[in-house]
């Protein structure tokens, strides 16, 4: 079955765990495997903004041979791809205005990701302020949507949409003071008929349930299981019982 069948299933939510390979040892990728086994996590994404090792492959790797869960890439830039993922958010950046994240760094990861023969999940990505910068929107040099310009959130979801891009990822950054409000979710995911995958800044269960009622299939979620895996099951059950 292929990951994109897997993630444009809307009929149940799901749950997705954030791994930044640089910062968990080894020990502790393994911590969160073994728990996300068990609360029966969707998926993993693995990247950041920026990587200080070349610990993705690593990671991948590690993740793999303990479990069955599809890893995909959240690539944080070009560099980051490798042959063991099941799969790649090539993301287009669509609320920024640099060419070089809507389009310049897809030409050179191309022909890496046709040879590793990765599948790839077209993504339109959108970065939605979350009450402070946050890397991605410094790295990326882009500016991201205001918190309350629902409108522009829904045209650009839309436009990626009818750009031919297979999900809309909206994003408050990792680490966002506050996350994507429960109004811009719903109002996106009304006007689109692709799967919406929100993240950034949901730091407990009773929020990530929140957002996936108003309407996020998928959440994605990175800090606040970063120091402590304690809340997974939690998370994990909060947004599986959302209908
Ligand atoms: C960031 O959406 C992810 O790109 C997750 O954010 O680390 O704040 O959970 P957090």
């Amino acid at each position: 079955m292929s990951i994109y069948s897997v993630l444009s299933d809307t009929s149940k939510k799901k749950f997705v765990v954030l791994v930044d390979p640089d910062k968990p040892s080894d020990e502790q990728i393994l911590e969160i495997v073994e728990r996300s086994k068990k609360v029966g996590v969707d998926f993993f994404f693995v990247g950041g903004s920026l990587l200080l090792t070349d610990s993705l492959d690593h990671c991948i790797k590690l993740i793999k041979t303990h479990c069955d869960i599809p890893v995909l890439i959240f690539p944080g830039d070009s560099l980051q791809i490798s042959k063991w993922c099941d799969g790649f958010l090539l993301l287009s950046l669509i609320s920024g205005r640099n060419s070089e994240m809507l389009i310049g760094r897809h030409v050179v990861a191309a022909p890496y990701l046709k040879l590793y023969g990765n599948e790839i999940i077209p993504t339109g990505y959108i970065l939605v302020d979350g009450g402070r910068q946050t890397s991605v929107s410094y790295m990326s040099n882009t500016t991201p949507i205001p918190h309350d310009k629902d409108a522009i959130a829904m045209c650009t979801a839309l436009a990626g949409e009818m750009l031919g891009l297979k999900v809309i990822y909206m994003d408050a950054g990792s680490g966002a003071i506050e996350p994507i409000s429960n109004e811009m979710i719903s109002k996106v995911k009304q006007t689109i008929s692709i799967p919406l995958i929100v993240g950034g800044g949901i730091k407990t269960p009773e929020k990530a349930a929140e957002m996936a009622k108003a309407g996020a299939d998928i959440i994605v979620v990175g800090n606040a299981l970063e120091k402590s895996t304690e809340k997974l099951k939690e998370f994990a059950d909060a947004v599986h019982n959302v209908q």
